[in-house]
């Protein structure tokens, strides 16, 4: 926008068109902070997977002193096989911008003989995480919020070739009503192009009948640009709109995304630097080649171009969904708007009228700590009020002495002027 003076055929700049660099100024200088939950069965790859996505500097946050031994411990390392929700933190720097990343790793999920809602863990967790953040939001002093809502889930599918198993499919349709679900094929090494290629077909074919809502990258017309205070001219723009379009329209097709997990490198002896990647007897299958996997579609998905969009539909869409039906279900109470069946299926979040324990240890650890701290300081508070009511007493005590020895000697004093009177007539 511009203003025009009346004398002026010219429009002058007033400054306002700055506003973007301003915003890329604060964005750069607060950092960000990303929420990704990896789910599905154990030994498919999920760590691996992760540790590769992240390959750049990490540094493990420095908890507070007070933090328990067994709460470090677990935000040290780099994720283990668990039958629990798992949270790692780490800060990835890039360029002197930090982005704060909490993997949240889900329990041995499907690993069970019976599977039956084996899911709920995971749904539970991301309710808890938006049921958190509007409680907080409801407080008086909300400066500093406590943000666990999830941004993206990656739901790793087995490679088998066939198809999705009902429990992959009863849970990405509960996971996508509540997060940004992100379907994976992991180690899709395993398959031949051939089988990758009827695999995905067959997969998409299922997410559309079963009505599974996806995360897609929307197709507006964005530009890429590194450089936000660069003066590109129209033409620039443009192509640079086109191909952010582009690459939006690849990710798409390439849903579900296959990908393989590697933490090693590997001389191709071509003199090119080692490349991630996995060695079989017949050679190198390599994580960062488009020809061999969609690992590179995957990141540029969730940290280059549509890491926004993930934390902005988590706002704006699921987070607002869940707020609009909780406070709906709290306005009609008991008399209940959704059927049971809606709950059952888990596209409504059931009523949760009181706090709810969160299934990771280090929360059930933190509520611990958080309840001795109370009664410890109720205690503290009684004390002290115990201790001014003594000295309440003691006071009191003291100023009846004080007046009781005062009245002594007005009365004395009295039998004084008495005795003088009596002498005198
Ligand atoms: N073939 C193949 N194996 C993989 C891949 N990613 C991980 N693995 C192997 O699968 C096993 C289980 O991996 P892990 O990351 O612990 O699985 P998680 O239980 O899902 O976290 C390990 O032996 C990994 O080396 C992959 O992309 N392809
Ligand atoms: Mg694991």
């Amino acid at each position: 926008m511009s203003t025009t003076a009346v004398h002026q055929q010219q429009p002058i700049d007033i400054g306002i068109s700055n506003l973007p660099n301003q915003c890329y100024k604060i964005v750069s200088k607060r950092g960000g902070q990303f929420n990704l939950m990896v789910c599905g069965e154990s030994g498919l790859g999920k760590t691996t997977f992760v540790n590769t996505l992240f390959q750049t500097t990490l540094k493990p946050v420095s908890l507070p002193a007070n933090t328990t031994e067994t709460s470090r411990m677990q935000h040290r390392g780099s994720i283990k096989k668990t039958t629990e929700i798992n949270i790692t933190r780490c800060i990835l720097e890039e360029k002197n911008f930090e982005l704060k990343v909490n993997v949240i790793d889900t329990p041995g999920f499907g690993d069970n003989v019976n599977n039956n809602k084996c899911w709920n863990t995971i749904i539970d967790f991301i309710d808890d995480q938006h049921d958190s953040f509007m409680r907080q939001e409801q407080q008086p002093f909300r400066k500093t919020k406590f943000d666990l809502r999830v941004h993206a889930v990656l739901y790793f599918i087995k490679p088998t070739g066939h198809g999705l198993k009902p429990l992959d499919v009863a849970t990405m349709k509960s996971i996508s009503t509540r997060a940004n679900l992100i379907p994976v094929i992991s180690k899709s090494d395993t398959l031949t192009k051939e089988e990758l290629n009827v695999f995905k077909l067959r997969i998409r074919q299922v997410i559309e009948a079963q009505n599974i809502r996806i995360f897609t990258p929307p197709l507006y017309n964005s530009n890429t640009s590194d450089d936000l205070g660069s003066t590109s001219s129209n033409n620039d723009d443009i192509e640079d709109s086109q191909a952010a379009m582009e690459h939006s329209k690849q990710l798409i097709e390439a849903m579900p995304f296959a990908v393989i997990g590697s933490e090693t490198r590997y001389d191709l002896g071509n003199g090119n630097t080692a490349v991630l990647g996995r060695q079989y007897p017949w050679g190198v299958v390599e994580v960062e080649n488009d020809d061999h996997c969609d690992f590179r579609k995957l990141r540029s998905l969730l940290l280059r171009t549509n890491l926004l969009d993930l934390i902005l539909t988590t706002e704006e869409v699921h987070y607002e969904t869940y707020r609009k039906l909780r406070l709906e279900n709290a306005d009609v109470n008991s008399s209940s708007t959704s059927s049971d069946k809606d709950i059952v299926d888990g596209s409504i979040p059931p009523p949760i009228p009181a706090r709810k324990l969160s299934h990771n240890p280090k929360f059930k650890e933190e509520e611990i700590a958080l309840k001795k701290y109370f009664t410890d300081q109720v205690k503290a508070e009684e004390q002290r009020f115990r201790q001014w009511e003594q000295n309440i007493v003691n006071e009191r005590i003291r100023l009846n002495n004080d007046l009781e020895e005062v009245q002594n000697k007005v009365k004395k004093l009295e039998e004084q002027i008495k005795t003088m009177q009596m002498k005198k007539i």
